[in-house]
């Protein structure tokens, strides 16, 4: 039985990479960190299975890094999820920010080479390493002018945040650690990826999260005024059904807006459980590489929200979103999109969902 590590198994993607290896008869060992509150609610399906296991670690820590990699010498895969993965907060917090999602790497990489560890190891490397930068090519097709504009492995970096600057830091360094090291390490860029899993201060979560809940108040609301409409002359007293109809159309209006930032930021969208099998098709191959995870097709913070609420019969948005300065950041990233044609070719891979299907089903399990 193959045995790996998770560190960052609390979050989307270590949930869902969870599920990945458990069904391909995996022992998996879960990092997690030490915290006031249950943490592990993205795990309450698996908590009890006899192949997972939660253990406690924070890799910021590095002798808590060595030490459980030290227990755990034997691991086949080691997969760093772990990051304070949030662009925005980075901004704010951009030390933690570099001591987690930056050095954290250099905590398992260091461990795994004076423990003369044999485990594969893998990265999780983002698209906001490009941040400003991308390239281009003749579009043939002409859906994107005369030229199109792409990022893959060749793609030079030029971040744009505390975070995307502590990713380039670890992607480096895992690089250096393949080489150098002889390390069997490969890191996965991995474009924008969701899910009802995602965490619902990113700006498709907290779209589908509102879109849910507006969906469910307003239907609430018609349920009511039908209910007083239906109801039989005397029941209805004295109450004039437009009055009752205008409170809860009233109550609709009331309920608080949608606040977003930038919605003119392109990104390149995909499916979260079909991106944790690139990472563990990554650990299968021969030699450790990096590879591109993307879709291929971009799509602005608008368009997301176009098909977010035409799922709810909803053509025309504009009174319910307001544009909030809170929300937008010092640097923006305008543009991702990325070439999966290594990821085709090398592994195999291509995702399985559409933008829409993405968006529909989130909207749909934000509404129940
Ligand atoms: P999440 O923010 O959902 O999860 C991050 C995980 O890291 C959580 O389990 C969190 O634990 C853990 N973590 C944070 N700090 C520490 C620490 N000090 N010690 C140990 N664990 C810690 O991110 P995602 O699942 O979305 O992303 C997974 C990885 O992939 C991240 O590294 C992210 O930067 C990267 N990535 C994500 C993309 C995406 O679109 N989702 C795209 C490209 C890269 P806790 O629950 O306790 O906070
Ligand atoms: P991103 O994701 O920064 O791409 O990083 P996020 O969903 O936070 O932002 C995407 C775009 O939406 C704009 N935006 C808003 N963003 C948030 N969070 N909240 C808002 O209210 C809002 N309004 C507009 C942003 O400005 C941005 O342009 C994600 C994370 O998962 C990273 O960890 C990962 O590395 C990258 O994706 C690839």
């Amino acid at each position: 039985m193959k045995k790996a590590i998770i560190f960052g198994v609390t979050g989307q993607d270590g949930s869902h990479l969870a599920d990945l290896l458990l069904s391909k008869d995996y022992q998996v060992l879960g990092v997690t960190r030490r915290c006031s509150i249950v943490n592990t609610h993205r795990l309450t399906h698996i908590l009890d299975r006899t192949r997972f296991k939660c253990i406690q670690g924070d890799i910021t820590d590095a002798f808590s890094v060595m030490n459980i990699l030290k227990e755990h010498a034997d691991v086949d895969e080691v997969y760093n999820l772990a990051a304070q993965s949030h662009v925005a907060v980075s901004f704010k917090q951009p030390a933690l920010t570099w001591d987690i999602t930056g050095k954290g790497c250099l905590n398992i990489l260091q461990s795994m080479v004076d423990l003369d560890m044999k485990a594969r190891f893998y990265q999780a490397s983002s698209s906001e390493m490009f941040g400003k930068n991308f390239d281009t090519k003749v579009d043939l097709d002409k859906k994107m002018g005369d030229m199109e504009k792409y990022q893959d492995e060749e793609t030079k970096f030029m971040p744009q945040s505390p975070y995307a600057i502590a990713k380039c830091a670890a992607h480096h360094m895992t690089r250096l650690f393949r080489e150098g090291y002889n390390l069997h390490a490969s890191a996965g860029i991995l474009f924008n990826h969701e899910g009802p899993r995602r965490g619902e201060t990113f700006v498709t979560r907290k779209i589908t999260k509102w879109v849910g809940e507006y969906y469910k108040f307003s239907r609430q609301g018609v349920a009511y005024t039908k209910g007083i409409h239906d109801m039989k002359p005397n029941l209805r007293l004295e109450l004039d059904p437009d009055y009752i109809y205008r409170v809860a159309h009233d109550e609709i209006l009331r309920f608080p807006k949608l606040r977003l930032g930038n919605l003119e930021a392109f990104r390149d969208w995909g499916y979260a459980g079909d991106y944790v099998e690139a990472m563990w098709m990554m650990l299968q191959q021969e030699s450790p590489q990096d590879y591109v995870i993307c879709t291929g097709e971009t799509h602005t913070i608008r368009e997301f929200l176009d098909v977010a609420f035409k799922h709810i019969g909803i053509a025309d948005w504009s009174n319910l979103v307001v544009q909030d300065p809170e929300f937008y950041r010092p640097a923006e990233v305008d543009y991702l999109r990325g070439s999966n044609e290594k990821a085709r070719k090398q592994l195999n891979w291509e995702p399985k969902h559409s933008f829409e299907d993405l968006v529909k089903m989130m909207v749909d399990h934000d509404m129940k």
